[in-house]
């Protein structure tokens, strides 16, 4: 029989928390920067919750070097963010705006001062608006302007950054921004899956090339979102759905980066002319590491139109704000396929992280028990099939570092170890932040109070 494993990580595993830059920065037009497509959406009536836009968000642009001694309060030792591309070049390609980059510059030295790793995402959905006006990730020719943004940031950036994210999320950014449109651009076209998909994979695999010329020694990947998915029944057209379901969330993206090449169902639905040339073999250029982003599965029945399968509720069980299922056995799950598929890569849980209605008490404390016994579930589940498989993780993110914008949500929605008070931008840690503190030290959820 197998012994039980103890879920404990080594002294030099990186535990972390993620932000993206339009959910915290604030600050949109300012210094010179250019607006970004989620500046539009957010500023279209109708898009966001309550009519809330990121234009302060958290106001991190100018509240950086307090939240970086947050962080150096929650004893992180590091820290993912992305860049706002059109901070950089506010028409997306061209001319570099110098006050955008020094912002950069002057986060990574104050986290670098204290001891904190940064881990930078070049793109977490904040297309410059100027791109879009040429037709976004439906043109081609954006993944060639994201090979001349990762050049400019990891010239100036790469001698300290050393763990570079090319995408964040490319399903999300292509199945919610052009099929559902419930994100930026907020297009509705099914058929646009398909291009918008192989634009932002050939964007990352064209950014590989500065980056290794620019920062030899880098750790490059992407943070695949990445669902486990069950059939709804136990009817074979539900097993045949689980598995269409998977190419279409999971493996589209995973297989196009490490294998270079798409599953079938995705290689088949690809209009002709979107895979030119050796894209492929540009897609999958070498990587290091394979960024996790798990939040929950997916259980999956046979729908009659296309992609041949649609996502069925929930169970009732525990949820959370999102209304989704916690279920930190897909975590598991994920870890095992990863380390079994691609052993040769370092796996980083690059997010996993929960909402829930919190409130600051009388006394000033957020006593957030749920968001606790979440991450000690999740981490657990982590830590323990490490353990078990031999898996080669190396860090962990909780998403996020504090209450931010979530997207089509607003700031309603709060999924941080930092509570943030939208009116003052008064910071509180949670007691979530505390335990997680304390996980940090200890090194196991088991030992964290
Ligand atoms: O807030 C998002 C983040 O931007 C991407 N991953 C999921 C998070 C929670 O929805």
């Amino acid at each position: 029989m197998s012994q039980p494993v103890e879920p404990r990580a080594g002294r030099d595993f990186l535990w972390g928390t993620a932000t993206a830059a339009y959910q915290i920065e604030g600050a949109y037009n300012e210094d010179g920067k250019g607006p970004s497509i989620w500046d539009t959406y957010a500023h279209t009536p109708g898009k966001i919750e309550r009519g809330e836009t990121g234009d302060v968000a958290c106001d991190h642009y100018h509240r950086w070097a307090d939240d970086v001694e947050l962080m150096a309060q929650l004893g992180l030792r590091a820290y993912r963010f992305s860049l706002a591309w059109a901070r950089i070049l506010p028409d997306g390609r061209g001319a570099v705006n110098a006050a955008g980059l020094a912002f950069y510059d002057r986060l990574v030295d104050g986290l670098l001062a204290r001891g904190i790793t940064p881990f930078i995402t070049l793109y977490h959905w904040d297309l410059p608006q100027a791109l879009q006006e040429r037709g976004g990730w439906v043109n081609r020719d954006t993944a060639a302007s994201m090979c001349d943004y990762a050049d400019v940031v990891t010239r100036r950036l790469g001698d300290r950054v050393k763990h570079w994210i090319t995408l964040n999320e490319p399903h999300i950014s292509s199945h919610h921004g052009y099929v559902t449109g419930e994100h930026a651009p907020g297009l509705h076209a099914f058929p646009l899956y398909y291009p918008t998909t192989h634009h932002l994979l050939l964007g990352h695999g064209l950014a590989l090339q500065p980056i290794r010329e620019n920062v030899p020694d880098a750790k490059v990947g992407v943070a695949f979102s990445l669902s486990e998915m069950q059939p709804a029944t136990d009817r074979n057209e539900d097993f045949d759905a689980m598995s269409l379901g998977d190419d279409f969330h999971n493996g589209a993206y995973l297989d196009a980066v490490l294998r270079g090449r798409y599953p079938d169902s995705i290689a088949t639905a690809m209009p002709e002319d979107v895979i030119q040339g050796n894209d492929m073999a540009v897609i999958s250029g070498k990587t290091d590491m394979i960024g996790i982003n798990y939040y929950m599965r997916l259980l999956v029945r046979a729908h009659k139109d296309a992609p041949g399968f649609e996502i069925t509720p929930w169970q009732p069980g525990p949820r959370t704000e999102m209304g989704w299922e916690q279920y930190p056995q897909g975590l598991s799950y994920w870890v095992r396929r990863i380390a079994n598929d691609f052993p040769d890569h370092d796996i980083y849980i690059t997010e996993n992280g929960a909402a829930f209605p919190d409130v600051v008490d009388d006394a000033g404390r957020v006593d957030d028990q749920q968001r606790i016994a979440f991450l000690r579930d999740h981490t657990r589940a982590a830590l323990e099939t490490m353990a078990a498989t031999q898996a080669r993780l190396k860090g962990y993110f909780v998403w996020s570092l504090l209450d931010n914008f979530e997207w089509a949500y607003g700031t309603r929605p709060r999924f941080g170890l930092i509570h943030t008070n939208f009116k003052t931008q008064e910071r509180i840690i949670k007691e979530s932040g505390h335990w997680y503190r304390r996980l940090i030290e200890a090194g196991s959820p088991d030992d964290a109070g």
